[in-house]
């Protein structure tokens, strides 16, 4: 068959109307979370992520909880009003009881172990559970930092003894509210934006986030110490709309994939950089900075979590496994 021009033309027009056709397809993907555009974690998706998969989708940040509230994302996921959020062990715990164990003071040794844990069999159980009870697919973890104690306080606290009666917000969940007694402290619900304010009134003694979280939000400014119980290597997971990822290609699959594993690998190794140096930052803000007795906190947080009604819903041997990687 010889290429005429009206033939050309016309597979031209076929080829600019499918063109057409794919870039209008590309898909929306809005994401939801309390934290800042400067956290790391936002940054990571920002970046590594939106460019992982520009070719079909479009990246949608909303930060500091300006399109859904703090804790409130998954239901929203699940419900097809929402595509992505920067989820919790303790929120996925709200709605998944065995995902409790995730939220046990001191048992993630450090972010390799919590790494490890999640590439493991023990992940793609936990994840599935996601998927099949909510609807929405777990795309990795992350870690963003160890919690560590921050008051506005000048109590030196070196036992649980010594948060007797201290007023410590923690996230509103009943996970969260939990560890905030097995620290010793009397826990006070508070949004995640609402806590800067919350110090520097005296609404709250204290709050309990990872030093880049401290610094990224300035908490520093409103807080007198930092008390480096080291009581949870924190981890977020982003999460994905099952009913986006199930009308995507395979291709298409193994690229949000991997832009999310890139994405989260970034966001790890900052945040590891970035804890190395934030002692030093924080003593110069002149924060006093100290370890206390961490045995006497690990002790009783982990006697109250064995102990606890949580532990009732932790799929059997599933402790021993956590601990028996290294
Ligand atoms: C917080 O509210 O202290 C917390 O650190 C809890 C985390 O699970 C996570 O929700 C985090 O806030 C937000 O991503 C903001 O950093």
């Amino acid at each position: 068959m010889t290429l005429t021009k009206s033939l050309l033309i016309g597979a031209l027009a076929v080829l600019g109307a499918t063109t057409t056709a794919l870039a209008a397809d590309k898909i929306t993907l809005r994401m939801s979370t309390p934290a800042t555009e400067t956290d790391f974690r936002s940054q990571g998706l920002a970046t590594i992520f939106a460019d992982g998969v520009k070719d079909f989708a479009t990246y949608q940040p909303h930060y500091n909880d300006t399109l859904f509230k703090q804790g409130t994302e998954l239901v929203a996921i699940a419900r097809g009003n929402l595509e992505m959020s920067i989820t919790s062990a303790q929120e996925l715990a709200k709605l998944i009881p065995e995902w409790s164990i995730f939220t046990a003071g001191y048992l993630m040794r450090d972010p390799e172990h919590q790494r490890k844990v999640f590439e493991s069999d023990i992940g793609k159980e936990m994840f599935q559970l996601a998927e099949d009870k909510l609807g929405v697919k777990l795309l990795t973890v992350v870690y963003f930092g160890t919690r560590q104690l921050n008051l506005r306080i000048d109590k030196e606290i070196n036992t649980p003894a010594d948060l007797e009666g201290v007023n410590l917000r923690m996230p509103g969940t009943d996970a969260w509210q939990f560890l905030g007694r097995a620290l010793g402290a009397n826990p006070t619900p508070m949004a995640f934006t609402e806590v800067y304010t919350g110090l520097q009134t005296g609404a709250i003694d204290g709050q309990d986030n990872p030093l880049p979280t401290n610094k990224d939000k300035k908490f520093y400014e409103v807080t007198k110490q930092i008390v480096l119980t080291g009581h949870l290597a924190d981890m977020n997971f982003f999460a994905f709309s099952k009913e986006v990822w199930d009308k995507l290609t395979p291709d298409q699959q193994a690229t949000v994939m991997k832009a999310a594993n890139d994405a989260a690998a970034w966001t790890t190794k900052q945040i590891v950089e970035n804890e190395a140096s934030l002692v030093d930052f924080f003593k110069e803000q002149g924060l006093k900075v100290y370890t206390p007795d961490v045995a006497a906190f690990r002790e009783r947080a982990q006697k109250m979590y064995v102990e606890s009604d949580f532990s009732k819903d932790w799929p059997d041997g599933l402790l021993e496994r956590i601990n028996a990687i290294q």
